[in-house]
């Protein structure tokens, strides 16, 4: 296995740990061969230390490249992809919560994970599924969660895929996204519906679906809680004029599957 393969491999199974339901919506769309991923994804801050930046060089070690960029207004977020030159690799998107412009509880709880992680640890690839470096209360999570979603998450979950995303292209046995979300329902699994369930569409050169995260138990530093932890997607591209499939994200679309770690 090549590092880099060996590198998405361990962070498949690290978001396996917390995902359960990803090893079933993957045997479903699988007939046995291995399936190509279109993208994972980060969550982080823009605090230095560990901003798209540091979580972008490991990636840039392995041959990765900066693509393209997004901003989300709303949400206080903003993002960056990157692209290897293998096209069978996932391209990496790497979102960051812009801290500053929360209140001082929240920025005071975010400085307070952030400081506890170790540089040493920041350094090397594993950090890319490492988790959390942190403890935090039930209550410090749920103030976070009151202004940020996104944070929350981070506080919960840390360092690890926030989601990994199926290529339909790639699939043998399904060809468009509706065949794909029909299977994905009929196994009883839940779809982000926010916006409808297919976001984007062939004029913007790309649809994607996802699943509502998964429930699972995390233990706060006083409680154990079940909360929204990973989900999947599901990607198809659409060709641009030059015949090429459309590599980048599209913001609008983003946005909603952002939500796919709410509570539903
Ligand atoms: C990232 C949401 C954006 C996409 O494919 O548009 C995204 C996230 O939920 O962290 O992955
Ligand atoms: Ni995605």
């Amino acid at each position: 296995m090549t590092p880099v393969k060996n590198l998405f491999n361990n962070i498949w199974q690290n978001y396996l740990e917390v995902t359960p339901s990803a090893d079933k919506v993957h045997q479903l769309l699988s007939t046995g061969d291995e399936l190509i991923n279109d993208h994972v994804a980060y969550r982080t801050f823009n605090i230095a230390k560990v901003n798209i930046a540091k979580i972008s060089a490991h990636l840039l070690n392995l041959g990765y490249k900066e693509c393209g960029e997004y901003h989300f207004e709303a949400k206080k977020l903003y993002a960056k992809h990157f692209e290897h030159t293998d096209t069978n690799l996932p391209k990496v998107f790497i979102s960051e919560l812009l801290v500053e412009e929360f209140s001082p509880r929240v920025q005071a709880i975010i400085e307070k994970m952030v400081a506890g992680i170790n540089e040493a640890d920041i350094n090397v690839e594993s950090f890319l599924y490492s988790g959390t470096h942190w403890q935090v209360s039930h209550q410090e999570y749920l103030d976070l969660l009151a202004e940020s979603e996104y944070a929350a998450w981070v506080a919960a979950w840390g360092y690890r895929a926030n989601h990994f995303t199926v290529s339909i292209n790639h699939l043998s046995n399904y060809d468009s996204i509706e065949a794909v979300n029909a299977a994905v329902k009929a196994g009883g699994f839940t779809l982000n519906t926010t916006g409808g369930e297919i976001k984007g569409d062939e004029a913007v050169k790309l649809e994607q679906s996802s699943t509502m995260a998964d429930h699972v138990l995390v233990e706060f530093s006083d409680k154990t809680v079940a909360i929204p932890s990973c989900f999947y997607e599901f990607a198809k591209r659409y060709p641009m004029e030059n015949g090429e499939l459309y590599t980048g994200f599209v913001a609008a679309s983003a946005d909603k599957i952002f939500e796919s770690t709410n509570a539903a």
